[in-house]
């Protein structure tokens, strides 16, 4: 089998999706995400002006030896960017090799370790409230593990909660908005949301929360600890991880979990944070991640140290995306858990999919491949519409971490 076309489609249904399809000369194509939010055309511009004349006549089947050829090939390495085109040939490349042998990709990757997988969903609210009213309207839909992001008193907004109904979407058409944010105020906050939290929906529903990347080590250290009688699933991206021995700071304080990951993009920037154990989940998913050959290996490292995946799935990863993680979890022996924010029906109608979600688990479907498709047709009716990720300032204007 050769590979003997491929191209790049670039569609907003509601927001950016770059999706690579590789197409070869036994009618077999697979699909790939390279969507990076806020950045979409540089990973659209690496795959067509530098990825695809190199990857015509490669055998599909090839995913070890094409992975090595575009990570080292280039000479310059990791990135975003990079990682994200590499990940998109990648996976396109797994899907022909599914419908290639007529099996879902999962059993090409170890096969069902289990049944369906234990997802967690997005609960937000302006308030404490708010918030746990969307708690309750989650638990309704039957999950079992929810993540909840609250509005902060004194600050106009904050991270993960949505500015109208329906889902959080941070992405913005136009130029960056700027938010302002003040940590002391969350900081007194958040355990008196999770406190509230426990003593409405008891103990066994999974908590989690997603602190983006905003405390120093010592804060995170607090909060967590402040957290600890919460017995939460995990406390997400307490502090800029670019220093991974910050973590280290961190751990020696607090029992409460940590999740790290969603903004790597190769096992180095997890490396040190995995072998030492200063993390319980790896955050890294296919599209961002390298692709499925590159994840499995940062998922099999991980399970040398007790450290088990929760792959990032916000709805800034395309279907695509959220099948192939699917397609992984089923089948690593140290899967944690997976985020499910459900994309919007438009998105749903240009990515038809064979995934699905039930009472708090999914499920990737058995279908050949990844089990999910590209609209071309209904993709063209939503051109690109540039967007950016917000910049986020303290009340001081000093610029911080958003
Ligand atoms: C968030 C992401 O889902 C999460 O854990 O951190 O939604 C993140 O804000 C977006 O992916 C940024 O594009
Ligand atoms: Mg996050």
């Amino acid at each position: 089998m050769k590979i003997t076309r491929a191209t790049v489609n670039v569609t907003s249904p509601g927001r950016n999706f770059v999706t690579l399809k590789i197409e070869t000369d036994e009618g077999i194509y697979g699909l790939g995400d390279g969507t990076l939010n806020g950045r979409e055309l540089a990973v659209a511009s690496y795959l067509t002006d530098h990825v695809i004349p190199c990857i015509i006549g490669r055998d599909p089947f090839q995913t070890e030896d094409i992975w090595q050829y575009l990570y080292r090939g280039p000479y310059w390495r990791r990135g975003p960017v990079t990682m994200s085109a590499i990940a998109a040939v990648d996976v396109a490349l797994w899907d022909i090799k599914g419908k290639a042998l007529e099996t879902p990709v999962y059993n090409l990757l170890g096969g069902k370790s289990r049944e369906g997988l234990l997802v967690y969903c997005h609960a937000n609210g302006k308030d404490l409230d708010h918030a746990l009213e969307d708690v309750a309207h989650h638990i309704d839909l039957g999950y079992k593990a929810i993540r909840i992001q609250s509005g902060i008193p004194g600050l106009a907004s904050t991270y993960g909660v949505a500015k109208g109904p329906g889902g959080y979407e941070p992405a913005e058409r136009g130029l960056p908005s700027e938010a302002a944010w003040a940590t002391e105020p969350y900081l007194r906050y958040v355990p008196q949301l999770f406190a509230k939290a426990r003593e409405q929906f008891g103990e066994e529903v999974h908590l989690l929360h997603d602190c983006h990347h905003r405390l120093t080590p010592i804060e995170a250290a607090r909060l967590g600890k402040e957290l600890e009688p919460f017995h939460l699933f995990w406390m997400e991206d307490p502090t800029p991880a670019e220093l991974q021995e910050n973590f280290k700071t961190i751990r020696e304080h607090t029992t409460t979990p940590i999740a790290v990951g969603e903004v790597f993009n190769t096992i180095w920037d997890a490396h040190d944070l995995i072998r030492n154990r200063w993390i319980d989940y790896i955050r890294m998913t296919t599209v961002h991640g390298g692709g499925i050959t590159h994840l499995k290996k940062i998922a099999d490292f991980a399970s040398l140290y007790a450290v088990r995946t929760g792959c990032h799935g916000p709805t800034d990863v395309s279907p695509v995306s959220m099948a192939a993680a699917l397609h992984f979890g089923t089948a690593v022996n140290n899967f944690g858990i997976q985020e499910h924010m459900p994309h919007s029906a438009e998105t749903d109608a240009v990515f038809p999919h064979h995934y699905t979600f039930k009472d708090g688990f999914m499920y990737p479907g058995d279908a050949p491949g990844l089990g999910v498709d590209l609209d071309e047709k209904l993709a063209a009716t939503y051109p690109y519409q540039r967007a950016y990720l917000p910049i986020n300032r303290k009340l001081d204007g000093t610029l911080t971490d958003w």
